[in-house]
C-alpha cells in the first residue's frame, strides 16, 4: 500500500506532453492516468465507434469546416475567461477541472477553442471534435475523459445589408436549404424569455428568433436523420419505439438564449447537447463584431451509446478485440452486442470527515494538506477510486450521510460497484483493491475509516 501511494503521489517538476513541457505548482493536480489518456485521440481512431459517429454528424454540416486535432491543453484565459465564465464560476475550482498550472488546464470542453476558430474567421460554419477532460462522478455514462463536437454557424450583417438584406432575412433563406424532417420535436419555450432566457442587448429579436429556429433545425435534423440510419440498417440499433426529442431552456455563460436537445432513452430523457445564440462580446472580442450567430456542444459518447446501444462508457477505451471488431466505417450501423457481463462486486467505505477538532490527516508533503470537512469535495473520492481501480470500478455513489448530533462529525458512506468488462475479478482482487481505496482515502483526505 505504501509504495503504490508513494508512486502515484509524486508531483513531477514538469507535465510533458507530445513534447511540450509545463511546469507543475500547487495549482496541478492531472494524475498520470490523465495524462496517458492524450494521446489515444479515439474520435480519429479508424473504425472507432467515436470516430464513425463524429464522421455521421459531419456529413450532416456540409461546407462547415473540421478541425479535428486541436491540443488538449489550453490557458485558463481559452477555457474560461474567453467565454465570459466569471472568476467564481463553479467549473473553475480544482474539484472540477484538471490544472497543469494556475494559469493551464486540460481543456473542459471544446468551447474552449471557440473565440480562437471565430478569431481565424475562416469559414461561416465549423465543427470541432476534441477529447475533453473533466473530474466528474464514476458511473456507466460518466468518465474523466469524454469526446464533444463543437459547431458553430454565423453570418455578417454588413454582407447582408449590401445584398439589401436584413441578417434575419438571410438566415430564414438559409433555413429553407435546410433538409426537413417528419418528427414531432416538443419544444414549450419561448423564443427568449426576459428573466429565463434573456435576448441580449445587441440583438433585434426577429435576429435571434431566425438565429434559434436555423440553430434548432440543423440539429434536430442531425439528430432525427442518424437515428434513421441507425434505423434503416439491418438488425437495427434503435428500439422499436419511436424517436423521441425535446428542447429544455438552459444556461451558458457564453450563450443567450439556450437550450439542451433531449433523447428519450431506455425510460429517461438523455441531454445530449447544450447550445444557444453566441454571445456577442465573444465575437466582438474575436474582432468579428459584425457577426451574429449561434454554437452548440455534443457528447460524442453519449449520441454512439445511444445508436449502438453501448451500456457503458468505459467500453470505449477498451482495446479488447471483442469490443473493437464490432465498429466499421464501411458497414451500416448494427447493434452492440455486449460480451458476457462479468458479476459485480459491491462494497461499502464508510469515514468521518476531517472535522477542525480531529487530527491532522497524514497529508503527503506533496499534495496539499487534506481538506477539512467543509472543503471535502465528493470528485476526490471519485478521484481517488479511479488512481487504485482504474477500469475496474463501475460505479461509486453515496449510500448515507450522517452528521453527528453532538460533535457535528460529518460521517458518509460510498458503495463502491467493482466489475471488470473484460474478466471476473476474484475477491482477493478486490479486497485488495478495496484495501488501497481506503489506505489512500486516508492518506489524501486524511479522514478516519469507521
Ligand atoms: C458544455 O460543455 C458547453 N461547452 C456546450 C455548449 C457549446 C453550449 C456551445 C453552448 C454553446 P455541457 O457541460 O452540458 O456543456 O456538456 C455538453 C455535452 O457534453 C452534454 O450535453 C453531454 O452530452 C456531454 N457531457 C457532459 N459531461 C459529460 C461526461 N462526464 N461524460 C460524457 N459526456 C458528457
Ligand atoms: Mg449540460
Amino acid at each position: 500500500v505504501t509504495l503504490a501511494v508513494a508512486a502515484l503521489s509524486t508531483i513531477p517538476k514538469d507535465i510533458i506532453v507530445e513534447g511540450k513541457t509545463y511546469p507543475t505548482d500547487e495549482w496541478t493536480n492531472v494524475p498520470t492516468s490523465i495524462v496517458e489518456a492524450i494521446p489515444r485521440r479515439l474520435h480519429l481512431q479508424a473504425d472507432h465507434p467515436l470516430s464513425i459517429t463524429r464522421k455521421l454528424i459531419e456529413s450532416r454540416f456540409p461546407g462547415y469546416k473540421t478541425h479535428n486535432n486541436l491540443f488538449p491543453i489550453v490557458t485558463t484565459g481559452q477555457n474560461f475567461d474567453s467565454l465570459g465564465f466569471p472568476l467564481d464560476h463553479v467549473g473553475r475550482n480544482r474539484s472540477d477541472t484538471y490544472y497543469i498550472n494556475k494559469s493551464t488546464v486540460l481543456r473542459t470542453h471544446t468551447s474552449a477553442h471557440q473565440a480562437d476558430t471565430f478569431r481565424a474567421n475562416e469559414s461561416e460554419g465549423y465543427l470541432i471534435s476534441a477529447d475533453v477532460y473533466r473530474r466528474d462522478a464514476i458511473d456507466r455514462s460518466h468518465y474523466p475523459v469524454f469526446h464533444q463536437m463543437e459547431g458553430a454557424r454565423t453570418w455578417d450583417r454588413q454582407q447582408a445589408g449590401r445584398a439589401g438584406k436584413s441578417v434575419a432575412e438571410v438566415i430564414w433563406e438559409d433555413i429553407k436549404k435546410l433538409p426537413r424532417h417528419d418528427v414531432a420535436v416538443e419544444d414549450p419555450n419561448p423564443p427568449f424569455h426576459i428573466e429565463r432566457n434573456p435576448l441580449q442587448s445587441r440583438h433585434a429579436p426577429e435576429e435571434a428568433e431566425a438565429i434559434a429556429a436555423h440553430l434548432k433545425r440543423s440539429l434536430e435534423d442531425m439528430v432525427v436523420s442518424i437515428f434513421n440510419a441507425a434505423k434503416g440498417a439491418s438488425d437495427a440499433a434503435t428500439p422499436d419505439e419511436a424517436l423521441k426529442v425535446r428542447w429544455v431552456e438552459a444556461y451558458f455563460p457564453f450563450t443567450s438564449p439556450s437550450w439542451e436537445l433531449e433523447v428519450f432513452w431506455q425510460g429517461d430523457w438523455l441531454e445530449v447537447l447544450g447550445c444557444g445564440v453566441v454571445s456577442q462580446p465573444i465575437l466582438d472580442n474575436a474582432s468579428v463584431p459584425e457577426r451574429v450567430g449561434w454554437a452548440f456542444g455534443l457528447g460524442l459518447e453519449r449520441i454512439a451509446m445511444l445508436l449502438y446501444s453501448i451500456p457503458d462508457i468505459r467500453l470505449f477505451w477498451s482495446k479488447d478485440t471483442r469490443f473493437l471488431s464490432q465498429f466499421s466505417e464501411s458497414q451500416p450501423i448494427k447493434r452492440f452486442v455486449p460480451f458476457s457481463k462479468y458479476p459485480a462486486c459491491l462494497k461499502d467505505v464508510s469515514f468521518w470527515l476531517r472535522s477542525s477538532s480531529s487530527a491532522a490527516g497524514g497529508a503527503s508533503p506533496i499534495h496539499p494538506p487534506a481538506p477539512l470537512q467543509s472543503a471535502f469535495h465528493e470528485n476526490d473520492v471519485m478521484e481517488i477510486a479511479r488512481e487504485v481501480c482504474g477500469d475496474l470500478v463501475e460505479d461509486v455513489h453515496l449510500t448515507d450521510d450522517f452528521t453527528h448530533p453532538k460533535t457535528g462529525r460529518k460521517s458518509l458512506c460510498y458503495r463502491i460497484n467493482y466489475r471488470s468488462l473484460e474478466r471476473t475479478l476474484t475477491n482477493r482482487q478486490t479486497n485488495e483493491l478495496h484495501e488501497r481505496l481506503g489506505a489512500l482515502l486516508v492518506d489524501r483526505l486524511g479522514v478516519e475509516l469507521r
